[in-house]
């Protein structure tokens, strides 16, 4: 990787006029209208105008292959100009022989504003274009609008050919050997060039294998094994967190589940689903890295709303998803009863492998049940072993 900081030396654009006075940027450190009265001109337009101004100065968009003039034009930008290049070297096209077959390509630098000019430049100098990109018609979409204003009558291709069809396909993964058919349906000439050696060596494609599938689960001794289990027919909410897990263990095939949540959201989807639902409660899994990170405001949001959902926390005293980080600002047992407790949560169970550990003092909030690792009924079908 080259971090030489001079090898990038960005100029700003002289004599550029926005408004009617000369261009200088404004930070923005206060917002409302008294504030910055024409903020929405200087964020939606005038600050768009600025960076189409410095990407065309700064020569960031580059078109390389073909002359103008040339058969096909591409536009494509960042990882996909390098599969596009790829490609065409599959095809036996390698970048210094683009301008032989007639193919000039516009590696956008930046995607959004496009630059006006460019793209209407770059347009008139090929007979066709092709917008390649990943995923959806981003570029395609806000490139067409710039050739419409601009009067433009070079067809543009991208997510559909001209019948309509799916040419550059908007699911998945879009890497060379997907651009490859794309280039092909264009230029029909590169097809039989398919495979054909090329200076001594010949890529050969292996089959691809498909190996068994394997379940994942937790390691033994892991007290998720025991914390993920609930009682038959349970509805079981997951969120972020190794308890994530049990989605995909194969002892939870069939397991009645709400989709998982971000962190600190777990339960939260219950709060609307409830009141439309015959089903009457949900158990909730969350681990104590994300209770104490925000995951509280989803408990006291469960209370406010009065709905039936059993949290069961997990006290593993880490961030284990994440690599067994230590809990910022992790209350013990007892004190998690408490804050608990005062944010109104009706019932609370403590199930402990070891009780005693706690002492005869611990503080517990008022009415809690704590629980032996046989004693507690809650934990009567696990397996494994669970600090608390
Ligand atoms: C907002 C946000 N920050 C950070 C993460 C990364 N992350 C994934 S799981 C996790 C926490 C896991 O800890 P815990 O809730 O204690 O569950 P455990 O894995 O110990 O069961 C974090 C921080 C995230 N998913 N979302």
């Amino acid at each position: 990787m080259d971090l030489d900081p001079s090898r990038h030396a960005p100029r700003d654009p002289a004599d550029v006029v926005i408004g009617g006075r000369p261009w200088k940027h404004e930070p923005l450190a206060t917002i409302g209208p008294h504030a910055v009265p024409r903020q929405e001109e200087l964020v939606v337009d005038h600050r768009l105008r600025a960076a189409r101004a410095y990407a065309r100065h700064n020569g960031l968009d580059r078109v390389v292959g073909a002359a103008p003039g040339a058969r096909l034009g591409v536009v494509c930008a960042g990882k996909t100009y390098f599969d596009v290049l790829q490609a065409f070297a599959d095809l036996g096209v390698s970048a210094g022989e683009l301008a032989d077959a007639g193919v000039r390509i516009l590696k956008l630098g930046m995607t959004y504003p496009l630059v006006e000019e460019t793209v209407t430049e770059f347009a008139a100098s090929v007979g066709e274009l092709v917008v390649i990109e990943e995923k959806r018609p981003f570029v395609e979409t806000r490139l067409r609008g710039v050739l419409h204003e601009a009067r433009s009558t070079v067809p543009v291709l991208g997510k559909r050919d001209r019948s309509g069809e799916t040419l550059v396909p908007q699911a998945g993964e879009l890497d060379a050997s997907a651009v490859a058919p794309v280039l092909t349906r264009l230029l029909p000439a590169l097809a039989p060039r398919v495979g054909a050696p090329r200076g001594g060596t010949r890529r050969r494609t292996l089959p691809l294998v498909q190996p068994p599938s394997r379940s994942p689960g937790y390691c033994s001794g892991c007290p998720h094994n025991r914390s993920t289990v609930v009682p038959d027919g349970a509805l079981v909410g997951g969120g972020v967190g190794c308890h994530g897990i049990m989605y995909f263990e194969a002892r939870n095939r069939g397991l009645r589940s709400l989709p998982p949540t971000p962190m600190g959201a777990e339960g939260v989807p219950w709060t609307g689903l409830a009141p439309f639902v015959a089903e009457p409660h949900v158990v909730q899994n969350i681990g104590d890295g994300t209770l104490s990170h925000s995951g509280t405001l989803a408990v006291r949001a469960s209370v406010a709303a009065g709905v039936d959902i059993t949290f069961k926390i997990l006290y593993n005293a880490a961030v284990a998803m994440t690599g067994g980080q230590d809990v910022t600002g992790l209350m013990d047992v007892p004190a998690m009863t408490r804050a608990l407790h005062a944010e109104g949560v009706r019932k609370i169970v403590v199930c402990a492998e070891d009780p005693k550990r706690y002492g005869r003092r611990a503080r517990w909030a008022p009415g809690v049940e704590v629980h032996g690792a046989t004693g507690c009924p809650r934990c009567r079908r696990s397996s494994g072993a669970s600090p608390a």
